[in-house]
């Protein structure tokens, strides 16, 4: 679906990396592990094969359950030994990071069309996450995988927002600094805006072609007028 601003009657945002820095995941891990980088890395994408493989085997645990698991596993892939307080730290991290600093801005000039979140997170947990970056009165709604039981990029994922917004997907501008969330977006129909947070990290081969391609959030504000 090619990115027209005048159909777009609702924004969508993914949550972790797109409207929230995930970099604070390291710094937590920085007084805790050796390596901080490698494990945040690590653990990120433990946690999202673990959705990925979950919802492909018709099974589900929320997002919070994931993220402690995959912290597991990478802690004992990398034999480490952490201290039970030091695992709650980190996983606590997911819900005490920052807003990329061009969101709130982003977000005000956005204002007059609808600004919801689709998210892997549970209510709580994404609920948690914006409030402490400061962002939970400037969306609604926020809408969870928890209602489908299925992860992104799950067609069904994306097919709730549509339902949730009462809106046809092509009416919907999903936005996503992970490709593989804007690709599934895409494939279920939604306008698209990858955003590029860092070098190499977006947009991946698989984001649609018709894309909005953009840099921040402000990027996008200006493109949507
Ligand atoms: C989310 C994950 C993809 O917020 O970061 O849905």
């Amino acid at each position: 679906v090619t990115v027209s601003a005048a159909r777009v009657e609702a924004v969508v945002f993914d949550l972790y990396g797109t409207l929230l820095d995930l970099s604070g995941v390291e710094d937590a891990a920085a007084g805790i592990v050796p390596d901080p980088a490698d494990l945040s890395a690590r653990w990120r994408r433990a946690q999202l094969e673990r959705t990925w493989l979950l919802t492909l085997m018709g099974g589900h645990e929320d997002f919070l359950a994931v993220t402690g698991a995959a912290l597991d596993a990478v802690v004992g892939e990398r034999g480490l030994e952490l201290p039970p307080d030091a695992r709650e730290e980190l996983i606590a991290a997911w819900t005490r990071l920052d807003a990329h600093p061009d969101v709130p801005a982003a977000l005000e000039r956005l204002a007059s069309r609808r600004l919801a979140v689709l998210t892997n997170a549970t209510p709580a947990m994404a609920g948690a996450s914006l409030g402490h970056a400061g962002l939970r009165d400037r969306v609604d709604p926020v809408l969870s995988v928890e209602a489908v039981g299925a992860f992104k990029p799950a067609p069904v994922v994306y097919g709730h927002a549509a339902g949730a917004l009462g809106l046809p997907p092509g009416r919907l501008l999903m936005v996503s600094a992970n490709p593989w969330d804007a690709a599934g977006a895409a494939a279920a129909g939604m306008a698209v805006a990858a955003v590029r947070r860092a070098p190499g990290a977006a947009p991946g081969g698989v984001v649609a072609a018709d894309a909005l391609l953009v840099s921040d959030l402000g990027e996008l504000a200006d493109a949507l007028g």
